[in-house]
């Protein structure tokens, strides 16, 4: 099984404090990576992963800092400082993972990630060397170098779909804080494919009065148009990375 899982900010950290990681959360977190990794490894196969986490309390606050009217200023610190609180929590959250036996390294966006225009530079030839020999690659949101001159938040929601099409994973976990896609009653779709994507869009198209609904627009045309399964389910319920890592895709909404 080859898997790479999205862990948003919010199930990680607590985003009113800066700097602040949800102990338990991760701890669980790694915990159920480590059970999955031993349901394979009891049936004689193995778990392939990538890990993508974003910037939780530790990339926001610090990145706003530099943020003038829509563009980066100061960047002569600010990129040193954005891409060592990154580096910190990466650090923080690999070390959990050490300790749970998950043989997590650390890849470090801002120094060989770039934005070419609207294309992303991303080499992934030392990542798929890494999933040969079995290592996790642990790869975060950061600041990243834009075209001439400029910088650009390089987010996990660029990572993720941007390596599920390059690696074709067998599927693209996103842990997030909400259930799934939910329907205009608040119900979790549990599908999403031919049949029903162009009522799903329709009720998702953003309206001015919810960014939130336009967020999970883009998510999903986004997932339907990368030609990999894609599971978008709620990373703060207990045994949910587990049951996801393991094949149970009735934890959320599947596109595909
Ligand atoms: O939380 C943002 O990554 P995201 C990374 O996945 C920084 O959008 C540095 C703010």
């Amino acid at each position: 099984m080859f898997a790479i899982l999205k862990i948003g900010g919010s199930v990680l950290c607590n985003k009113d404090i800066p700097y602040s990681i949800k102990w338990d959360n991760l701890e669980r977190v790694a915990r159920e990576i480590r059970e999955a990794m031993d349901y394979y490894l009891n049936k004689g196969e193995e778990l392939k992963l990538v890990l993508i986490h974003g910037g939780g309390s530790f990339g926001h606050p610090v990145a706003k800092r530099y943020i003038k009217n829509g563009r980066f200023e100061n960047m002569d610190s600010g990129f040193w400082e954005i891409q060592k609180v990154m580096r910190r929590f990466n650090t923080l959250l690999i070390d959990v993972l050490h300790e749970y036996g998950i043989p997590g390294v650390s890849i470090q966006p801002s120094s060989f990630v770039a934005f070419r225009g609207e294309r992303i530079h991303f080499d992934t030839y030392v990542i798929e060397g890494m999933l040969k020999r079995r290592l996790v690659p642990v790869i975060h949101g950061d600041i990243v170098i834009s075209n001439e001159e400029d910088y650009k938040i390089f987010s996990g929601d660029h990572a993720l779909p941007y390596l599920s099409k390059k690696l074709k994973p067998d599927i693209s976990l996103h842990a997030s804080d909400v259930d799934g896609v939910l329907d205009p009653k608040g119900r979790v779709i549990k599908s999403i494919n031919s049949e029903n994507i162009e009522e799903v869009i329709n009720y998702l198209k953003p309206s001015k009065k919810n960014d939130v609904t336009g967020g999970m627009y883009l998510k999903v045309m986004e997932a339907y148009r990368l030609g990999v399964k894609v599971l978008i389910f709620n990373g703060n319920k207990r045994g949910n990375i587990y049951r996801g890592l393991i094949g149970d895709y009735t934890i959320g909404t599947s596109i595909n």
